[in-house]
């Protein structure tokens, strides 16, 4: 195949997440966050697995960058727990908590490694869900109160800020279909949410910006719709209601100053609107830096009269769309490997909403630990087949024009898969979780070299 370069200073890292590789859930005065609470809620997570130890990220951390240090990581994506640092969410800050970021951020700097911090990454404090969590506006500006204590102690060494990762998640998987903490299964609360998060965003941009904050970015999941028949009008209708709830109820508040009408109108048949008060949709609209997208696999969806929708995850679908099940190369998730959809979700972002450079924070596969070598090493060449097939689509946006400014794989480490528990495995690090033994697995190699050509 081609030998492909990236551009100059194209940033090459990896991401991971507190909830999902940090355990020590005790330690230095953290508190229960809504994942401590739903992971102990018997038949939320895969066997009743917690975070509670997870990849004892907390201890190991020297090893950890260590390791980024070996296989050449540029950047690093790790987000803050805020259960850690707010632990009751609206009383003092605990500088303990902050410690452990303090010391997380001097390593990388030893090492010549750039800090990506994501504030948000799903762990609200378990005191703020008892008040209505994401459906209280007041966790918004709780939010902003928060981010700005981190900003105040890392500030001085953290250059790229994420406010939110995925809030289409957080809302709609939290609040809408509940297989996320908190497990709220109510279409107007997913909505509710939605409103409360970017709205929490805002407030934080605006507090960051104050501060001096350098780069300020929000983190999306953003859906490439794909119509099972592209000629067929009913599925173009599905395409633009999946696409109105997954891409532009986000990206129109935040790029375009304003929710799109049709999704105004759809919101309005599960819950009057009214938490969209006057000055939202400014303080939302927040000039950012650089604009975050995780991409995983596409969405093909059909126009269908009397279709079941899907689990809630998408209110108002019901009745109307159909999701496909993917054909083709899977995941262990299940999840349909189309590299060709990440070259059309950046090309479409960079044409819809442009003027904000974009990063890829998350791309990668969760694949079983099947093949071994003869000394144990995981040879996870289907693992480096969906890495290398992603970034080839990246380039190919690349060449299309889109300003890409980097890529993160997902993950540095197997971690805790959420409601998958232990039992997916995406890191390009093995993890044996009873030794907590970590062993590069053939992808990062792989990925090592890749990123010492600068390419493929
Ligand atoms: C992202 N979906 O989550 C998260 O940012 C990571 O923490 C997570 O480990 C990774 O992707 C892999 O799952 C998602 O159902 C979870 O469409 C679920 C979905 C998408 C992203």
């Amino acid at each position: 195949m081609k030998a492909l370069r990236f551009p100059e200073n194209f940033v090459w890292g990896a991401a991971t997440a507190a909830y999902q590789i940090e355990g020590a859930a005790h330690d230095d005065g953290r508190a229960p966050s809504i994942w401590d609470t739903f992971s102990r809620t018997p038949g939320k997570v895969f066997q009743g697995h917690t975070g509670d130890v997870a990849c004892d990220h907390y201890h190991r951390h020297r090893d950890d960058v260590a390791l980024m240090a070996e296989l050449g990581l540029r950047a690093y994506r790790f987000s803050v727990a805020w259960p850690r640092i707010r632990p009751d969410g609206t009383g003092p800050v605990n500088p303990r908590g902050l410690d452990f970021y303090d010391r997380l951020v001097d390593s990388l700097a030893e090492r010549g490694i750039d800090p990506i911090v994501t504030l948000y990454h799903w762990d609200l404090p378990q005191t703020l869900e008892d008040r209505g969590g994401w459906t209280n506006r007041e966790t918004a500006e709780h939010f902003a109160e928060y981010a700005t204590a981190v900003y105040a102690r890392l500030g001085d060494r953290v250059r790229t800020w994420t406010t939110l990762n995925e809030p289409w998640c957080s809302a709609y998987l939290g609040y809408g279909s509940g297989v996320h903490a908190p497990g709220v299964r109510n279409p107007g609360a997913a909505f509710t949410a939605v409103h409360h998060l970017l709205l929490g965003h805002g407030l934080a941009t605006r507090a960051l910006r104050a501060a001096g904050a350098e780069t300020i970015s929000i983190t999306l999941n953003p859906a490439d719709v794909q119509p099972a028949d592209p000629t067929s009008a009913a599925d173009a209708a599905a395409v633009r209601l999946v696409d109105g709830l997954q891409n532009r109820i986000f990206l129109d508040p935040l790029l375009r100053a304003g929710y799109p009408e049709d999704m105004l109108e759809h919101v309005a048949r599960f819950v009057e609107p009214t938490f969209v008060r006057d000055g939202d949709e400014k303080l939302i609209a927040a000039p950012i830096d650089l604009l975050g997208l995780n991409f995983y696999q596409p969405t093909y969806v059909a126009g269908r009269p009397g279709a079941d929708g899907d689990d809630g995850t998408y209110p108002g679908t019901e009745g109307v769309v159909e999701f496909l099940p993917p054909t083709g190369t899977l995941t262990d998730m299940g999840w349909l490997v189309e590299p060709a959809g990440l070259t059309r979700v950046l090309e479409r972002i960079a044409t819809d909403y442009p003027g904000v450079p974009l990063m890829i924070t998350e791309n990668g596969g969760a694949f079983p630990d099947t093949a071994r070598t003869e000394d144990g090493q995981v040879a996870d060449d289907d693992r480096i087949a969906y890495l290398d097939g992603h970034l080839r689509a990246a380039h190919e946006a690349i060449s299309r024009g889109v300003d890409l400014r980097g890529y993160l794989v997902w993950s540095l480490l197997d971690n805790f898969e959420w409601a998958e528990g232990y039992r997916k495995r995406f890191g390009i690090v093995h993890v044996d979780y009873l030794t907590q033994r970590r062993t590069p697995k053939a992808s990062a190699r792989w990925y090592q070299e890749v990123i010492s050509r600068n390419g493929l």
